[in-house]
């Protein structure tokens, strides 16, 4: 039985996807080993949690040799261009203020704050996507954020106006020493918001790709205001972001009397609708990701076997999970495509697809193409309206298997 990490009570099994690897352990050579973990997820029905079951210990994935960088989609650089802006806007005239960003990546947000010349630090363990973020003038510091590396940020700057991260409190499975250290670093009148996939858009999509070991936590508006609650913070907005096929912006405020946005209220009433309260809200989950897989295989199974290619389409972390659930590999995926200098001549996890650079792509016009990067959708089919337009094709898969 897997007790939850947030409140200790006993929790249900979601589903379990069995033996898999890391899925940012692109390997050198195609006979490399994997390092694997059993992956799986259950669900809380006392906090409303929804999370791994086994986990991996960080620094076997954040470290020096980290594969993602933010700055390779044009459409994030431009979202998180956009939060750079809101804070702006919303530190107003605020004398001196200090935004912490946890997990900065290579800058992608921060840098927009330090051209204004405001006070910042970014958070990166990942030390080469660290390097990439002091290229681009941003203030770093290589550790893991808690309560420790809270006391002396707050020794030497003073404690934060805004403490942020998008698409990184869902990786840090300790998340209580994470809520520990904002008590330490935030003002009293600071805010505190992050941005993750949204529970209820995997569940309504099957989506269950952001699903690995990275992605401890997979949450919503019932638990993240559970989760506050029991750090003396209060969830005061949600907002969705169009973002890595469904995300969602959460505001924290310290204390428990601040004004709330109707909003909070309008997405749980959402959630409970669907039942993610309950067990009950998961019960289809399970069928309706091996539907994706059964279909998914056969439309690749049917076009290799009236001699069409496919390839991939973005080496992405999530892609791991589906292509070793679904047993995808070189026979059926020529190669992947991907616009990562770091991935290019490596092979994915477990499967071992070659990783090709965007130019092979662009030279070689196969007839088909799996766009494992289908969060990115709207960009990749805007920049490969050419590829399109001689007759090639791109096959998604959530909710269903779908060829355009
Ligand atoms: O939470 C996480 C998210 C935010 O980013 C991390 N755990 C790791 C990573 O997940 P991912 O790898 O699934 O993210 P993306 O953004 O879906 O990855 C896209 C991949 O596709 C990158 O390797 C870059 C590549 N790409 C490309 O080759 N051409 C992307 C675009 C937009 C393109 O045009």
């Amino acid at each position: 039985m897997v007790t939850c990490r947030i409140c200790r009570q006993a929790t249900q099994e979601v589903i379990t996807f069995g033996p898999m690897p890391l899925a940012n352990g692109f390997v050198q050579r195609v006979n490399g080993n994997d390092y694997v973990f059993n992956l799986g997820v259950v669900f809380c029905p006392s906090c409303f949690m929804v999370q791994l079951t086994e986990t991996v210990p960080a620094d076997k994935m954040f470290n020096d040799h980290y594969h993602f960088m933010s700055s390779t989609s044009q459409g994030m650089a431009v979202h998180f261009e956009g939060n750079a802006k809101e804070i702006i806007e919303r530190l107003g005239d605020k004398p001196d203020p200090f935004v912490v960003e946890l997990g900065c990546n290579d800058g992608i947000m921060l840098k927009h704050i330090a051209v204004h010349g405001i006070r910042h630090l970014g958070i990166e363990p990942s030390g080469n996507v660290a390097d990439l973020a002091q290229k681009n003038n941003v203030r770093v510091l290589k550790e893991f954020f808690n309560q420790k590396t809270a006391a002396q940020i707050v020794k030497k700057d003073g404690q934060a106006d805004v403490i942020c991260g998008s698409n990184v409190f869902c990786h840090i499975e300790d998340i209580n020493s994470v809520f520990a250290g904002i008590d330490v670093l935030l003002k009293e009148d600071g805010y505190v918001y992050f941005e993750d996939p949204y529970l209820m858009d995997i569940v309504k999509k099957s989506s269950f790709d952001q699903i690995y070991d990275e992605h401890v936590f997979y949450y919503s508006g019932l638990s993240v205001r559970e989760l506050a609650k029991r750090h003396n913070l209060q969830l005061v907005d949600m907002v969705t972001q169009d973002v890595h096929g469904g995300s969602m912006r959460y505001y924290l405020k310290k204390g428990q009397s601040n004004p709330v946005n109707p909003r909070v209220e309008q997405c749980i009433a959402q959630e409970k609708a669907l039942k993610l309260d309950q067990m009950t809200g998961y019960v289809a989950f399970k069928d309706n990701v091996n539907k994706v897989c059964k279909d998914l295989k056969k439309v690749l199974q049917d076009i290799k076997q009236v001699g069409h290619r496919v390839v991939g389409y973005g080496a992405t972390s999530k892609s791991t999970t589906l292509l070793n659930y679904a047993k995808i590999g070189p026979a059926l995926v020529d190669y992947i495509s991907d616009n990562t200098p770091y991935k290019i001549n490596k092979f994915t996890p477990g499967m071992h697809i070659p990783i090709k650079s965007y130019e092979a792509f662009l030279k070689d016009q196969p007839a088909y193409t799996l766009l494992l990067a289908w969060n990115h959708r709207r960009e990749i089919l805007e920049k490969e309206k050419e590829y399109r337009r001689k007759g090639g094709k791109f096959i998604t898969f959530f909710p269903a298997v779908t060829i355009e």
